[in-house]
């Protein structure tokens, strides 16, 4: 165990008090197995430029920080580069600020290839940006030790041209593990199961659900980013309809931009998938808020959630959680369903509203096909549900068929000559 100091400053930019940013933060800090052994929220009437807090301010945390033996100090705002050296110079401990401290925890959780690239991804990149060695992934790779130097340990000053030649490097071997994961997603195209990503706040109860579902053994665990690696497994709807299903890494208010980039092709995943889960824990108190950090990170990678909002499900999770007032106002209010991935309850509707919603992208289509293109005939007995079939005086075989979405897609790839006439809703 660690011991950490942990401070609360920045400006609060949404709805949650002063406090859940605190306890989000020790829950951060806890991720990592670090020992908290002193929380404070500071008022600030101002920002510093160069040292974010008030001389005041840093004169006492220096004392507190003495007191305790100069713990890790852990700023649960953005630091710029300057506030940093010059806290850490004043305070006589190590000082890291909220993108660090996440940066952190996903150095520790990466486990596949993919996972630890991209985590370096955005090591290098925030490093980079400071110039100071304020992050200690690398050095536990190269076998070093732990998580701090010393108080007062001098920081080290990279080479911008070594940070931009490793930053190269490995964008160069990220390349090859999306080749490999874009060449998957092609496979899974033309087998045609249509694909759904759990989406959500990190602890918002993603892995469960998604174990519940597919009957997958990830890791849930009551921990801020217990997910990192993405996973995808098959799921069977009530009317024998297969999808795949995948979990993936949490988020965050304030995701480190860095992050989002490096691990964009995780989550082109989610970009790339027909339907989108949207897992709320609904018995937080600042749920609305964890979505709407959720949709702006969507945002960032691209997925406007408000204009694809037929793409997304809102799975309200923890039911269980709710009290029998709150379960009955949310029934009625909430947009989505209601489940508990922990009890079971609600799972059933929530399995009937995925098959709902792909029976609706169901299209029936009448087709006339020429003697030679026979196989495309085949191909729809094969894929869809032919309702009429007959031949005429020409040898044309005309046939109505109820093809789903990604099926319509993949005749018209396979059959680019057949002139698809405008579809009607099957249902
Ligand atoms: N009460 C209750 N707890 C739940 C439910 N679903 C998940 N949990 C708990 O919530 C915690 C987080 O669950 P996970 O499934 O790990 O959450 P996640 O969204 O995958 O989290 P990350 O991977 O860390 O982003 C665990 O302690 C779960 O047991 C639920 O329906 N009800
Ligand atoms: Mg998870």
């Amino acid at each position: 165990m660690k011991q950490a100091g942990l401070k609360q400053a920045g400006a609060l930019s949404d709805m949650r008090t002063p406090q859940d940013r605190l306890e989000e933060a020790c829950g951060l800090a806890a991720a990592i197995d670090l020992e908290i052994v002193h929380t404070e929220i500071i008022t600030m009437a101002r920002i510093r430029a160069a040292s974010l807090l008030g001389p005041g301010v840093v004169e006492r945390i220096a004392a507190t920080a003495e007191a305790l033996d100069h713990p890790l100090l852990i700023i649960n705002a953005s630091l710029t580069p300057v506030q940093h050296r010059n806290l850490e110079r004043a305070l006589g401990c190590k000082v890291i600020d909220r993108t660090a401290l996440i940066l952190e925890i996903f150095g520790a959780r990466a486990q596949s290839h993919a996972g630890r690239l991209q985590v370096e991804l955005a090591a290098l990149t925030f490093q980079k940006s400071r110039l100071v060695r304020s992050w200690t992934h690398l050095e536990r790779q190269r076998g070093g030790g732990g998580f701090l130097g010393g108080p007062g340990e001098r920081q080290l000053e990279l080479d911008k041209r070594m940070l931009t030649d490793q930053i190269k490097q490995i964008r160069k071997e990220l390349g090859e593990v999306k080749r490999t994961r874009t060449l998957q997603r092609a496979n899974r195209r033309r087998s045609q199961t249509p694909t759904i990503a759990l989406v959500g706040y990190t602890n918002a109860g993603k892995s469960t659900l998604f174990n519940r579902l597919t009957g997958a053994d990830v890791l849930s665990k009551d921990m801020l980013f217990a997910t990192l690696d993405p996973t995808i497994r098959g799921v069977e709807l009530p009317s024998g309809r297969a999808v795949l299903m995948g979990d993936t890494v949490g988020f965050i208010s304030n995701l480190p931009t860095e992050l989002v980039e490096a691990f964009k092709s995780t989550l082109e995943e989610i970009n790339q998938s027909d339907l989108i889960l949207h897992v709320h824990d609904v018995s937080a108190a600042d749920f609305e808020q964890e979505a709407s950090d959720v949709r702006t990170v969507l945002g960032e990678i691209g997925i406007d959630v408000m204009e694809q909002s037929s793409k997304v499900l809102n799975v309200y999770n923890k039911s269980d959680n709710l009290d029998a007032e709150a379960l009955a106002i949310y029934r009625e209010s909430l947009d989505g369903v209601l489940c508990s991935a922990s009890s079971g309850a609600g799972l059933d509707l929530l399995c009937q509203h995925i098959e709902d919603i792909f029976n609706e992208g169901d299209m029936c289509l009448s087709l006339a096909l020429a003697p030679q293109q026979a196989s495309a005939g085949a191909w729809l007995y094969e894929n869809g549900q032919v309702s009429a079939s007959s031949y005429d005086e020409n040898g044309q075989h005309h046939i109505t068929v109820t093809l789903s979405i990604a099926d319509k897609q993949r005749f018209a790839r396979q059959w680019p000559d057949i002139a698809l006439p405008e579809a009607s809703q099957a249902k």
